[in-house]
C-alpha cells in the first residue's frame, strides 16, 4: 500500500453561494485515491454532493492533491449498534456513554446546546471537557477531518462479517471515528447527520468503540453535527495537524483470518 503514491481527493457543496460566503453547507466528502482511479473517486464525491437530501447545491469544489506522508494505519473500532424506540431513549443513552468516558454531566448538557446551536457548520466543534467550552475558534468552518479513507474490499469483508450495511455514509463516520479516536487527546466523539433523512447517530471513543444509535433527532430534522471531546490539550497545531493533513487508512485484519 505505501509503494503506490495516493492521493487525498475532497470535496465540498454548498447553496446559495460558496460556504465562505455564507451558503449553506450540502454535504462534503473524503477519499484516498491512487492516481489511476482518480476519477471515479472525484465522481463518486461529484454524485454525492449533486444527489444530497439537504437541497441541490449551486456551488461545489472537488479537488486531489498529491500524499508525500506515509500513510498510517489504523484499526476499525469496534462496533455496535443499539436499537431504540424514540429520539429521547436515544439521547439518553449517548449521555450515558458520554458519561462512561468521564465526561462530566454539566458538561454533556452544555454540549448538547451545542448540538443545535452549531448544526449548519460544515466541520466539527471541539469541546474541552473540563471547561465545557468550544476551543476550536474556527468559526463557521469548525474542523474539517481529511486525509483518510477504508479500502472498500477490505471494508466490505469488515461489514459482512459483523453485519453492519455496507454503505459508503457508514464506512466514512468509521473511518473519521477511528481517526479522530486514535489521538491521545481525544475522549470522545458524538455526532448525528444533518441530512434529514438519517436519524442514526453514534458515541465513538477508544474506551467504547463506535456505538451506533438508530435514534438520535426526528426525521425531516436539518440539524446535526459533530463535537470531538478533548481533555488536556496542550498542543493544538499538532492536534489540528493530525485531523487534517495525517495520511489515515482504516485496516481490518481480520480478513487475514485473525479475528
Ligand atoms: C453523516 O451523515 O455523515 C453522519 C452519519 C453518522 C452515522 C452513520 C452510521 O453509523 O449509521
Ligand atoms: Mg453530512
Amino acid at each position: 500500500m505505501q509503494e503506490e503514491k495516493y492521493y487525498s481527493v475532497r470535496m465540498r457543496a454548498a447553496k446559495n453561494g460558496p460556504h465562505e460566503h455564507g451558503g449553506k453547507h450540502i454535504s462534503g466528502g473524503e477519499m484516498l485515491s491512487t492516481y489511476r482511479d482518480i476519477k471515479y473517486a472525484m465522481n463518486a464525491l461529484l454524485e454525492k454532493g449533486l444527489t444530497h437530501s439537504r437541497g441541490n447545491p449551486d456551488f461545489m469544489q472537488v479537488q486531489f492533491e498529491l500524499i508525500e506522508e506515509p500513510i498510517k494505519l489504523i484499526q476499525p473500532l469496534p462496533i455496535k449498534t443499539n436499537k431504540v424506540a424514540s429520539v429521547e431513549m436515544g439521547q439518553a443513552l449517548s449521555w450515558e456513554l458520554l458519561e462512561k468516558t468521564g465526561i462530566p454531566r454539566k458538561i454533556i448538557e452544555k454540549s448538547y446546546k451545542y448540538m443545535t446551536e452549531y448544526s449548519n457548520i460544515r466541520g466539527a466543534i471541539v469541546v474541552d471537557i473540563q471547561s465545557g467550552d468550544r476551543i476550536d475558534h474556527r468559526h463557521e468552518k469548525g474542523v474539517r477531518v481529511s486525509r483518510m479513507d477504508w479500502l472498500n474490499n477490505n471494508f466490505e469483508k469488515w461489514a459482512a462479517y459483523y453485519k453492519m450495511p455496507n454503505s459508503p455514509r457508514v464506512k466514512e463516520a468509521l473511518v473519521l471515528a477511528a481517526k479522530v479516536s486514535e489521538h491521545p487527546a481525544s475522549v470522545a466523539e458524538l455526532c448525528w447527520s444533518d441530512d434529514p433523512e438519517y436519524i442514526t447517530g453514534y458515541v465513538a471513543s477508544k474506551k467504547l468503540g463506535y456505538q451506533r444509535i438508530t435514534k438520535l433527532k426526528e426525521h425531516g430534522d436539518e440539524q446535526g453535527c459533530r463535537i470531538f471531546f478533548v481533555e488536556g490539550l496542550k498542543e493544538w497545531d499538532s492536534y489540528i495537524h493530525y485531523l487534517e493533513k495525517q495520511p489515515v487508512f482504516v485496516q481490518w485484519e481480520g480478513d487475514k483470518g485473525e479475528s
